[in-house]
């Protein structure tokens, strides 16, 4: 994978959009420029059965059409039902290993949080690492306490070719944060779907970005 392709990394599910449409959501997001989507249906009121297997879909389609590649969360046997263009798996999810065999040579890309996490994600050929939750967030109720850029910035520069997204609290205001740390590009929840003007929040994400 290109590492332009982590620039602007939309995550979503349908717990994630109270206020609008889902699909809505992602049309517009890819329309403005958006980079790179990831699925993430989970939570209490998660779409399970038919409903989630549809939303997947759906969410897959318009990707598509945008020609923005489609990444599942956790779910291995759904990235592989849809022909998905990669899964995204943490550390409580089956081990990479596994789940490299399983994936052939689909996109895989797996959330770090220690150097010892790391080796074991290169290890296995991760294409991508993700790091965070650098700053606060709303949008995952177990999600570590923030880790700001200490890490992020020790694994640029031991690694300086490697895919690294960062993930957590980022929006508009601290993304060049995460920048001037050496991410490759920004993992965003809340900032896209809670924005009120989405094309704006996307490009000022570029912005930063942009090289
Ligand atoms: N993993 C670490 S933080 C996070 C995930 C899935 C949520 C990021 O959401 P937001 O709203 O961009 O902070
Ligand atoms: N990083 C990315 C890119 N996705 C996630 N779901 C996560 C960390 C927890
Ligand atoms: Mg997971």
């Amino acid at each position: 994978m290109k590492r332009k392709n982590l620039q602007l990394y939309f995550i979503m599910g349908t717990e994630n959009t109270k206020q609008r449409e889902p699909l809505a959501i992602l049309e517009e997001a890819l329309q403005a420029g958006i980079t790179m989507f990831q699925f993430r249906e989970k939570g209490p009121k998660a779409l399970t059965g038919q409903a989630y297997e549809k939303f997947a879909n759906d969410c897959q389609k318009l990707c598509q059409q945008y020609h923005v590649p489609f990444i599942v969360n956790d779910d291995v046997d759904l990235a592989i039902r849809l022909k998905a263009d990669g899964i995204h798996i943490g550390q409580d999810d089956l081990h990479v290993s596994i789940v490299r065999e399983k994936i052939g040579d689909m996109l895989l890309g797996i959330s770090v949080h220690s150097d010892a996490e790391l080796q074991v994600a290169l290890q296995y050929g991760a294409d991508y690492v993700g790091i965070g939750p650098i700053f606060a967030t709303r949008s995952k109720d177990d999600a570590n306490a923030p880790s700001g850029t200490a890490f992020l910035q020790q694994v640029r520069s031991q690694h300086p070719e490697l895919p690294i997204v960062a993930i957590g609290g980022i929006d508009n205001s601290n993304a060049h944060t995460v920048f001037n740390a050496g991410a490759d590009g920004v993992a965003v929840i809340s900032a896209i779907c809670e924005s009120n003007d989405i094309q704006l929040t996307v490009l000022n994400f570029k912005e930063t970005f942009h090289s």
